[in-house]
């Protein structure tokens, strides 16, 4: 009796002792409890355990708090009512189109939803479609490279943007994605694009993808020193220029001259860069030059091209772009160096917050010069101009959104003497990553996951109360 009762104690020891270590291990960790839950197959988290515990049906019980909330705010015009609803899936970037009056959102890691009403009850809410994933290599890339670049493999290899439009000469929509694909045997990364018609924009059936556009020069994950692979400055953002191409912009992926060679100057390579892609034959060139982290893009009724794009610190940017025209970086921002840099650590005695290769001397001379920047921390994503009448008086404003003061801006911009001559800033409470406008004249915003794996990313109809 008294080994059985040894035996039973021991048992119990252990177990207790697994089930310490296993939250003193996954405590706060994300990639951690992200591979536990690969092994288990198992929505894990800590504070949830007991209720997954429960969950039978793993699949369907999806983790975020709430799947649907409202929040109000007030601005200038109107009272706003933010409609928040959770993805259901927790993945980086991803981007969000409109199709047939519903809403289309590709996840970072390629998984296929629409989120729109239901016939009976009014409610919006999020469908899976079943279409292929895009074969991006993800998985391979990440097995390659976790162990020199941790938790940026995950995060930042995948889908940058969709893009769903008409074109003249094909009689489906085409349905664009821009992504990153690994090149195993090489071991390095190029940024790409890959194309299927919509064969039924109600069941959303999509032909095969096809790889329409892929970058020539292959980078390396350590390409950069600090950080390696710098996918945060991929850029990536997809818009339709006119019946017969599409514009593309790209991230110098820090390779700006400080933590790497210098791409965006180079004519040889795509890279800080928007490029113009022929949808009839993928032929390409390059349409501007000289950009940092282009992550925003949008082509207004008269053919104006915005784009928004990261600088080093206080140094973001809304752009007018013009074919063959040089923005600047790296040898002129407004901004200063960025604290993770190598240049900002070389030397205590010498200006190290200027940011070290600025030809300009902070005047932006020779360079297309930006319509506006920030002079603070911002954290700039994607813009549109406000073509609709639902909020009217916001009519041709161009409404910027922001990830690191989880805010949209509205500016004010004249057209004629082509300057912004006011802003409003409108608080949304939450990291924002992309921006679409609504036919009916809503407005769409895609927002970022955040760091616990609860924190699924939200899409916000913006209605007026
Ligand atoms: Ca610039």
């Amino acid at each position: 009796m008294k080994i059985k009762k040894t035996i039973v104690v021991n048992i119990v020891i252990i177990w207790i002792f697994t089930i310490l270590t296993t939250i003193v291990w996954t405590y706060e960790n994300p990639e951690k409890i992200k591979k536990l839950k690969d092994i288990l197959k198992y929505d894990f988290s800590i504070g949830k355990l007991f209720n997954n515990i429960k969950s039978k049906n793993v699949k369907k019980n999806f983790k975020s708090s709430k799947k649907y909330f409202t929040t109000e705010i007030d601005t200038a015009y109107d009272q706003l009512i933010l409609n928040h609803h959770t993805v259901p899936v927790y993945s980086s970037y991803g981007g969000i189109a409109e199709l047939e009056g519903n809403i289309i959102y590709l996840s970072g890691d390629s998984d296929l939803f629409t989120l729109k009403k239901n016939n009976y009850s009014e409610n919006f809410e999020f469908t899976l479609i079943n279409a292929k994933k895009i074969n991006n290599g993800k998985k391979a890339f990440i097995k390659s490279n976790e162990k020199t670049v941790g938790k940026n493999a995950e995060k930042y290899f995948g889908i940058k943007d969709i893009l769903i439009e008409k074109f003249d000469k094909f009689e489906n929509k085409l349905f664009f994605v821009s992504s990153l694909k690994y090149i195993e045997l090489k071991n390095c990364y190029v940024v790409s694009i890959f194309v299927a018609e919509v064969l039924d924009v109600i069941s959303i059936e999509l032909s095969n993808w096809k790889e329409i556009f892929s970058s020539q020069k292959c980078l390396s994950v350590d390409l950069t020193t600090n950080p390696r692979f710098a996918a945060a400055s991929a850029g990536g953002r997809l818009s339709k220029l006119n019946e017969n191409s599409i514009l593309f912009s790209v991230g110098d992926f820090y390779a700006d001259g400080v933590n790497g060679p210098i791409l965006s100057q180079d004519s040889s390579n795509i890279y800080g860069k928007i490029i113009e892609i022929n949808i009839n034959d993928f032929s390409s060139k390059i349409f501007s030059y000289g950009h940092r982290n282009p992550q925003g893009l949008f082509i207004d009724d008269q053919k104006n091209i915005f784009s928004t794009e990261h600088g080093p610190t206080g140094g973001d940017e809304i752009n007018l772009v013009l074919e063959n025209s040089n923005y600047g970086w790296p040898y002129a921002t407004y901004g200063t160096n960025y604290k993770s840099s190598d240049a900002y650590k070389k030397t205590a005695n010498d200006n190290r917050k200027k940011w070290p290769i600025d030809k300009s001397n902070n005047s932006h001379d020779n360079y297309v010069k930006p319509l506006f920047s920030w002079g603070n921390q911002f954290g700039i994503s994607n813009l549109i101009v406000y073509e609709g009448d639902y909020f009217n008086n916001w009519s041709k404003n161009l409404i910027v959104t922001s990830l690191a003061t989880k805010q949209i801006v509205r500016f004010i911009y004249d057209y004629k003497r082509k300057l912004v001559l006011y802003k409003e800033n409108i608080k949304i409470g939450k990291r924002i990553r992309d921006i679409i406008p609504l036919k009916d004249g809503k407005i769409v915003l895609l927002t970022d996951r955040g760091k616990k794996l609860n924190e699924y990313p939200e899409i916000i109809i913006i209605d007026k109360k």
